[in-house]
């Protein structure tokens, strides 16, 4: 039976998270190939991204996050202008492979079409779900507007992860592919001995650790948050290493491959 699968590439896996605007292309282009070749099995493909180095690093210099400060409010307008337009470029890498493998793309800007910050924001995922299986729909994390005073806010790509696989009914598989592990780790996974866990129910703790000098979403925290709601309603939800893109195959032929299963 063909799949309906959520697919989010972590922005730190597509992008060199350190540097501004450093895209790893050779790494788009892998994962793309992958999911080109998930689509011409019949199966159907959303793609949902992060930020990486075109979104966090400029959103936290100006502290977008935190929304409109009056003290340097026009550097913050500004500043909302261009990681607006860096995602739109970013995102315009991603459809470029998957259409240079002859898939076709409908890119979705969640600031032409979402408000309000976190899993409760307002704007209609069902778009995601109108298009047959040899189109793959695209959206990323953004700068968003938000309602009152705070004018705009960063609503991340593992909101509109929860909110699409959990509206959308058919959704069978959802998957974060991760640019430094092999799944949900241990203790981070640059530590010595950081072991897989292959298993991992809500609630049971792991020693995390969150890059906020860089991150201004949650991390593999939010991450974690996000994919235990999301296995209440979704039967497979996995972290998988998105250096090995043809995990994916993998799991919807065999049913399972090297990863972390988040069960509810
Ligand atoms: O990387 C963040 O999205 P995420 C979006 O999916 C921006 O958390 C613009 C920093």
């Amino acid at each position: 039976m063909a799949a309906k699968v959520v697919v989010k590439l972590g922005g730190g896996l597509i992008t060199d998270k350190s540097s501004l605007k450093s895209p790893r292309t050779d790494i788009i282009d892998s994962i793309c190939n992958e999911i080109s070749h998930l689509v011409s099995l019949g199966n159907s493909v959303i793609i949902v991204h992060g930020a990486g180095s075109y979104g966090h690093l400029l959103a936290k210099k100006w502290s977008l996050s935190h929304g409109l400060r009056k003290d340097i409010s026009e550097q913050q307008r500004e500043a909302v202008k261009i990681v607006r337009s860096d995602m739109r470029e970013l995102s315009s890498l991603v459809s470029k492979s998957l259409r240079d493998r002859g898939i076709e793309t409908v890119t979705f800007p969640p600031s032409d079409w979402a408000k309000n910050t976190g899993d409760s924001f307002e704007g209609d995922v069902s778009i995601f779900d109108s298009f047959p299986s040899n189109v793959v729909p695209i959206t990323f994390g953004d700068v968003v507007h938000v309602d009152g005073g705070a004018e705009f806010g960063i609503l991340s790509g593992d909101d509109l992860m929860a909110r699409i696989s959990i509206e959308i009914p058919s959704v069978t598989h959802c998957v974060f592919l991760l640019g430094d592990a092999e799944g949900m780790m241990d203790k981070p996974p640059h530590l010595e001995g950081s072991k897989l866990i292959e298993l991992w129910k809500s609630g049971e703790i792991v020693e995390t650790e969150h890059n906020s000098e860089q991150d201004v979403t949650g991390g593999i925290e939010l991450k974690a948050e996000r994919a235990s709601l999301i296995s209440k309603k979704v039967e497979e939800v996995w972290f998988i290493n998105g250096n090995c893109p043809e995990r994916l195959s993998e799991l919807l032929t065999d049913g399972t491959t090297i990863g972390t299963k988040i069960v509810s």
